[in-house]
C-alpha cells in the first residue's frame, strides 16, 4: 500500500507575485486519483484513468477511472487531483501576510456527480475538502481520503466498483474575467448613464477610503470605474467619468472604452 502525507499549507512566502491582469493558464490537468480493491492509480494515465484538460471555470468536466470486477473492500481513496499551483492564486492578506488560493477561498471545485458503474451515489461535501498534493502547491478535491488532513469521507467507502467511477465536476476561480478594458462602462451606480452621478460614487468613497483605508466599491464596480486601470478606483477616475459625460452631452457617439482609448 502507498502511504502518504499530506499537510494544510501554512504562511508560505511565494517567489514571485502574480497579478490578475494577465491569466495564469490556459488549462489544467484533473484526473482521479487513489486506489480501490487493490487497484492503484496514483499518477494520470497509470491505470485507466485519463486525465482532462480544464479550460473554462464554471462548465462540467468528466473525470473517470475504468477497471473491472472489484469490490473496494473498505480502503477506497479517491481524489480528484490537478496540476494547479495553489500559490499561483494567492494573495496579501489584511496583515501583511500571504494566503494561497484556498485559504483565500479564491478556488473551489464543486462536484456535480459521482456514478459508479453508471448509478449517481451519495456525496455529501465536508468542510474542508480542498488540500494540496504532497508536493505542497498542487491543488486537490478529496473525496474519500483517510490520510487527508482533515480525513474526508464524502463518499461512502463501500463500494463495489465492476466497471469504474466517474466524478463530474465544475471549477471556480481558476480563470480569469477579462482585463478592464471590456468592462469599463464608466457607469458605477448601474443605471445605464455615465454622469455626474457616478463620478459623485466615486469620490465620496474615495474621501471614505482616505479616512478609512478601505474602499467600500465591489471589485465589479472597481472594473466599471477603472480608467487608468492601476486597480482602485479614485479622483482620477471620476475626472474622466466627468470628462466622458460631457463628450457624450456635446453627442459624442464613441463607447467609454473606445473614447479613453482615444483621449489617453
Ligand atoms: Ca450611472
Ligand atoms: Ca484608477
Amino acid at each position: 500500500m502507498t502511504t502518504t502525507t499530506y499537510y494544510i499549507p501554512t504562511e508560505t512566502t511565494p517567489t514571485t507575485t502574480t497579478t490578475y491582469e494577465e491569466p495564469i493558464s490556459d488549462g489544467y490537468q484533473f484526473f482521479l486519483m487513489g486506489q480501490y480493491g487493490g487497484n492503484g492509480f496514483w499518477n494520470a494515465g497509470e491505470n485507466n484513468n485519463p486525465a482532462v484538460t480544464v479550460t473554462e471555470d464554471n462548465r462540467e468536466y468528466t473525470v473517470a477511472v475504468k477497471n473491472s470486477g472489484v469490490t473496494s473492500e473498505n480502503d477506497l481513496v479517491l481524489i480528484l487531483q490537478s496540476n494547479v499551483n495553489i500559490y499561483d492564486y494567492g494573495t496579501e492578506n489584511e496583515t501583511g501576510g500571504y494566503q494561497n488560493g484556498i485559504e483565500n477561498g479564491r478556488l473551489d471545485i464543486e462536484v456535480t456527480s459521482i456514478k459508479v458503474d453508471g448509478q449517481e451515489i451519495a456525496y455529501q461535501r465536508s468542510e474542508n475538502p480542498l488540500n494540496v498534493d504532497n508536493n505542497g502547491t498542487s491543488l486537490r478535491l478529496n473525496l474519500h481520503n483517510k490520510w487527508g488532513y482533515p480525513a474526508v469521507t464524502d463518499i461512502s467507502p463501500n463500494l463495489t466498483i465492476n466497471d469504474g467511477i466517474e466524478v463530474t465536476f465544475k471549477t471556480h476561480g481558476l480563470f480569469l474575467e477579462p482585463p478592464f478594458a471590456s468592462s469599463l462602462t464608466g457607469d458605477i451606480n448601474n443605471d445605464g448613464s455615465v454622469n455626474v452621478e457616478d463620478a459623485t460614487v466615486i469620490l465620496i468613497d474615495a474621501a471614505a477610503s482616505a479616512v478609512s483605508g478601505i474602499s467600500q466599491l465591489t471589485e465589479e464596480q472597481v472594473a466599471h470605474c477603472d480608467f487608468d486601470g492601476d486597480g482602485v478606483c479614485n479622483a482620477i477616475d471620476a475626472s474622466y467619468v466627468l470628462q466622458y459625460a460631457a463628450f457624450q452631452g456635446a453627442g459624442g457617439a464613441l463607447s467609454v472604452p473606445d473614447w479613453y482609448a482615444e483621449i489617453k
